[in-house]
């Protein structure tokens, strides 16, 4: 079914997963929609140099939050915007999928503790593949 996911990752809390977040970005579009896609990709920044610029981005991410089917968000990058947007999705009652790797980054209590969150701990790129066909399916 085409669903319309929410994808989470970080930007201003460091680039450093930019290219696994397009990978995954790329892998969730062969079934579904992606209503973020410029988490994977700084150039698709429409809103460069525009006034209110962050209002404008916290609007727009919080409509597509309300417009979404389910949150998946990629938390290995501790990201303030990542954390604020799965509490938004929690009190929408959105699904939420987090998923992060274990060798990098310890999770925050405040999203492990939260058992609203289905957590998924993974290594590699097919990995999470398999878990977001099971999600998806
Ligand atoms: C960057 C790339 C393309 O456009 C931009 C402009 N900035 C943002 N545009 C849209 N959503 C943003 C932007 N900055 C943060 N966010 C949202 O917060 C995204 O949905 C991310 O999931 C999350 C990242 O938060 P930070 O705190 O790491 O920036």
């Amino acid at each position: 079914m085409n669903k319309k996911v929410y994808f989470a990752g970080s930007i201003r809390g460091g680039r450093q997963d930019e290219q696994l977040y397009r990978r995954i970005i790329s892998h969730i579009k062969e079934t579904d929609t992606v209503l973020t896609e410029h988490v994977g990709d700084l150039s698709l920044n429409s809103l460069e140099g525009v006034d209110n610029r962050d209002v404008r981005i916290y609007v727009q991410d919080t409509n597509w939050l309300r417009e979404c089917d389910l949150v998946i968000a990629e938390c290995t990058r501790p990201s303030l915007g990542v954390g604020y947007e799965l509490a938004f999705a929690e009190k929408l009652g959105k699904p939420c999928y987090v998923f992060y790797r274990h060798s990098v980054s310890e999770l925050s209590a405040m999203i492990k503790g939260d058992d609203y969150f289905q957590i998924h701990s993974y290594e590699t790129f097919e990995e999470i593949c398999g878990y977001l066909d099971e999600i998806l399916k």
